[in-house]
């Protein structure tokens, strides 16, 4: 088998990795890949702030194409909201991309910073769709996605000034998640996360946070656990931003959408009931 010197030969160590592998291989849902098709950004994680009411008063033909450009506008704001708090980066620094997806955010890293971003996904379907969208685009010369496993990238030690997880945490251990995290940055780097995290405060998880695990496969952290597992390993938190009341009107606009999943009334139901919030969490490596 070949690899590039620096990737671990296997990839996907456990059953669970290769199901999770496996979901995100199969996966082509509308609600990813029309909004994706609004102006080639593919996103993998959900929307911030208020949506046009207008969007729902115009012609009814022409109402769904609406409602999808709108969903699609509220995602790209939250990769916005997550790349301002990466801080000063420098064109010449590089960035992590953790869980990528279909490689919207990094794609936005890139534009914004110029500088060199690796995205990294265990889905090798999805890297190679991000890295046609790169070449396409012609920023394949500084931006590349690896079929890498977050937990064990390969990459070399102290070489990223940031390192981020658009909502992918709920897939790996935290403490293994940030002990490899706080290797490959550099000091006083900076590592960010938006994630959805269960409420400790109201005690184990609730029906609606399990259905939302059992929708992707994924295990929801309880709040307390980032903030133990960051300060385990070196990742001090400079912000804290609870962004759960500018998420409900995605969620509520989706229910409304031809593109809905099925997942939106937990969602709703979770944050409604206070059972769920959905952070960012913005650390410094020290
Ligand atoms: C990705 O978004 C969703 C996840 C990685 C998992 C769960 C996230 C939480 C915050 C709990 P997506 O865009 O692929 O999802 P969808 O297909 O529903 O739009
Ligand atoms: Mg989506």
């Amino acid at each position: 088998m070949t690899t590039t010197p620096e990737a671990p030969a296997t990839v996907l160590r456990t059953a669970y990795q290769q199901a999770v592998a496996d979901y995100w291989n199969n996966e082509k849902d509308p609600v990813n890949l029309r909004l994706g098709e609004v102006d080639d950004l593919y996103h993998h994680h959900y929307g911030l702030g208020d949506y046009d009411p207008s969007v729902l008063e115009g012609p009814e033909e022409t109402r769904d194409a609406r409602i999808i450009e709108e969903l699609h506008r509220l995602e790209s704001a939250q990769a916005d909201v997550l790349l301002d708090h990466l801080g000063p980066v420098a064109p010449e620094q590089r960035l992590l991309d953790a869980g990528c997806g279909r490689g919207g955010s990094s794609i936005m890293a890139n534009a914004r910073f110029g500088c060199q971003v690796d995205g990294i996904s265990i889905s090798q379907t999805q890297v190679d769709f991000a890295n046609a969208e790169a070449r396409r685009r012609g920023v394949d010369d500084k931006v590349h996605y690896h079929f890498r496993n977050m937990l064990d990238t390969g990459f070399p030690t102290g070489d990223f000034q940031g390192i981020w997880n658009n909502e992918s945490t709920m897939y790996v251990d935290l403490h293994e998640l940030f002990a490899e995290h706080a290797r490959q940055l550099a000091r006083g780097g900076r590592y960010v996360t938006i994630t959805g995290c269960s409420n400790d405060v109201t005690g184990g998880r609730s029906k609606a946070v399990s259905r939302i695990d059992e929708h992707y496969t994924c295990n929801i952290h309880p709040r307390s656990a980032y903030f133990k597992a960051m300060v385990a390993n070196g990742l001090v938190p400079m912000h804290v931003v609870d962004l759960t009341p500018t998420a409900i009107p995605y969620w509520e606009l989706r229910t409304k959408s031809s593109v809905a999943t099925g997942v939106e009334d937990p969602f709703l139901t979770a944050y409604r009931e206070g059972s769920f919030h959905y952070l960012l969490i913005a650390a410094d490596r020290i």
